[in-house]
């Protein structure tokens, strides 16, 4: 058995990445692709899987287009990188700029940045700046700070982070052997979308390529509403983003593959994250849950779901646990056998 050598090393021949790009690492990618086991049952004619993204090395996606967005603003000797974000992107630059020695400033919206990510900006030592404001206004300062300071911008309008999201798509194909007919997944910047779509386009070489639904909070749904919102607001707050960054080549995408999106309430992203925890055992942030919220709609809806079925679960729960609160609270009981007995019963 041969390890898994991280991102840049397993598709060195498929990212735009040279001799002199640093073979940086935390080995990022290879992520499994776990089946269905409770909630297939809700889905008679599919056979669905979840590729598991919060096991990446920060907990999420944003580590496969991070490495590649890091090494190369080392290799062009950038002094630093710079990132607005929701949580998950700044958790990853922070990361990655760590283990290859660069500075790293994140740029925050105020109180909207879930506990862990948070943490692991400041434990992984990166400059942190709160702003009044959504993440929208955070973006505009991290262009305007990257102009100004020279610090290379690692939000999705760096073209390598693309490059390297798009390798999950490989991935899955190559674990499916050929790609699903439906990829369902959340859309906040619109990134993912894009870059999960060069990944098959790519591979297809005019073959078969995934229908790709994407699913955004109904609170901060610019695609289905077909406009930017000013105000953006949902529990998953990794995906409250008014202005996508990428939504030319999101809505390209979604036409192309014969695509759809459509918008979830914070109550079914809720539920549907309690149970991919209760009944599946993978604890995923709520940004995530959405494409499960998104499929159990989508089969009410009469969208017929079938064929494989592939929801991408892009976040480790971890990460928010203040959704915990969302469940019932751990009871106080005297430490005896009686008392553990009681609560049981009363379960
Ligand atoms: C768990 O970290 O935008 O549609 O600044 O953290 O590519 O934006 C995060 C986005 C889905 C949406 N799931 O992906 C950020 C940030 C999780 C996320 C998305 C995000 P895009």
């Amino acid at each position: 058995m041969t390890a898994w050598p991280g991102v840049l090393a397993a598709f060195a021949d498929r990212l735009p990445i040279g001799d002199g790009t640093p073979r940086l690492t935390l080995l990022e990618g290879g992520t499994p692709l776990i089946p269905a086991a409770a909630l297939a049952r809700e889905f008679p004619g599919a056979t669905l899987y979840y590729k598991w993204e919060g096991a990446n090395p920060t907990g999420s996606f944003k580590d496969r287009g991070m490495v590649v967005a890091v090494a190369k603003a080392a290799e062009a000797g950038a002094p630093g990188v710079v990132c607005a974000s929701t949580g998950n992107t700044s958790a990853s630059a922070a990361a990655y700029a760590a283990r290859c020695g660069l500075r790293c400033v994140v740029i925050l919206p105020e109180g909207k940045v879930a506990a862990g990510k948070l943490a692991q900006a400041r434990m992984h030592g990166a400059v942190v700046a709160m702003i009044p404001g959504n993440f929208d206004d955070a973006l505009r300062l991290a262009r305007e700070t990257s102009d100004a300071l020279g610090l290379a911008l690692v939000n999705s309008f760096n073209p390598y982070r693309l490059e390297g999201q798009k390798t999950a798509a490989f991935e899955i194909a190559d674990a499916l052997g050929g790609p699903p007919d439906i990829l369902a997944l959340p859309v906040g910047n619109a990134g993912n979308i894009s870059a999960y779509w060069r990944g098959f386009v790519e591979l297809a070489n005019g073959g078969a390529r995934p229908r790709l639904w994407g699913f955004q909070a109904a609170g901060a749904a610019p695609f289905v509403r077909g406009a930017p919102i000013s105000d953006p607001e949902t529990i998953a707050t990794a995906i409250r983003i008014g202005r996508p960054a990428s939504w030319d080549t999101a809505q390209r995408a979604l036409a192309e593959s014969g695509g759809r999106v459509a918008a979830v309430s914070d109550d079914e992203i809720l539920f549907a994250q309690r149970r991919l925890a209760a009944e599946e055992g993978i604890f995923t942030e709520p940004a995530s849950a959405t494409c499960i919220a998104g499929l159990l709609r989508a089969r009410q809806d009469g969208h017929p779901v079938t064929g494989h079925v592939v929801a991408v679960l892009t976040g480790h729960g971890l990460k928010d646990p203040a959704v915990a609160d969302h469940t019932p609270p751990p009871v106080r009981i005297e430490a005896t056998v009686d008392g553990v007995a009681a609560l049981l019963a009363a379960h």
